[in-house]
């Protein structure tokens, strides 16, 4: 059965809008997987280091046969298709893709953590997922709308 899967995407380095448009298109050329709906785009502040540029963030929700380990392999390659770039810890990247849902499972190995760990506190993860989803119960930490009473908007901003 195809499982729904939400996926975070960020990028600040190299055309960010581009970027993350030509990966919405790639992810849904993976096999077995279709892109089932996009966020669209969101301008967010850098969590981490502060004198690297603001970040487009975005959340794609798609349907896969595909297990999580096998999707994880597909998203690192187009990380890499993407020439990843990662200058420092926190730093700037051109291209992250996360897997942040994968059905209603929740993922503890050494390559995954689902849901994924940073998710409640971040901005650029919940808005998006709003868009999508506004009655989402994330597995583990209870309702979206819940989550982001708790988290600061930190000035995210829907570009479209
Ligand atoms: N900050 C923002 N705003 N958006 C991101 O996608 C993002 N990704 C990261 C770190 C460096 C934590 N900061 C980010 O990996």
């Amino acid at each position: 059965m195809a499982e729904q899967i939400y996926i975070g995407l960020g990028s600040n380095l190299d055309d960010p809008a581009a970027q993350i448009k030509t990966a919405l298109k790639d992810i849904n050329q993976i096999e077995q997987t279709k892109l089932v709906k996009d966020s669209g785009l969101f301008k967010s502040r850098p969590m981490g280091p502060q004198d690297q540029p603001d970040y487009l963030n975005a959340v794609a929700l798609i349907e896969t046969e595909l297990d999580a380990t096998t999707l994880l392999d597909r998203l690192q390659e187009i990380e890499n298709a993407h020439g990843r770039i990662r200058q420092r810890h926190w730093g700037e990247r051109t291209l992250d893709l996360d897997i942040l849902l994968f059905a209603d499972l929740t993922i503890s190995t050494e390559r995954l953590t689902i849901p994924h760990p940073g998710l409640a506190e971040r901005e650029f993860v919940l808005y998006p997922l709003e868009k999508i989803n506004p009655e989402l119960v994330v597995p583990g930490l209870g309702s979206l709308k819940q989550l982001m009473v708790a988290c600061p908007a930190n000035g995210i901003e829907y570009i479209g």
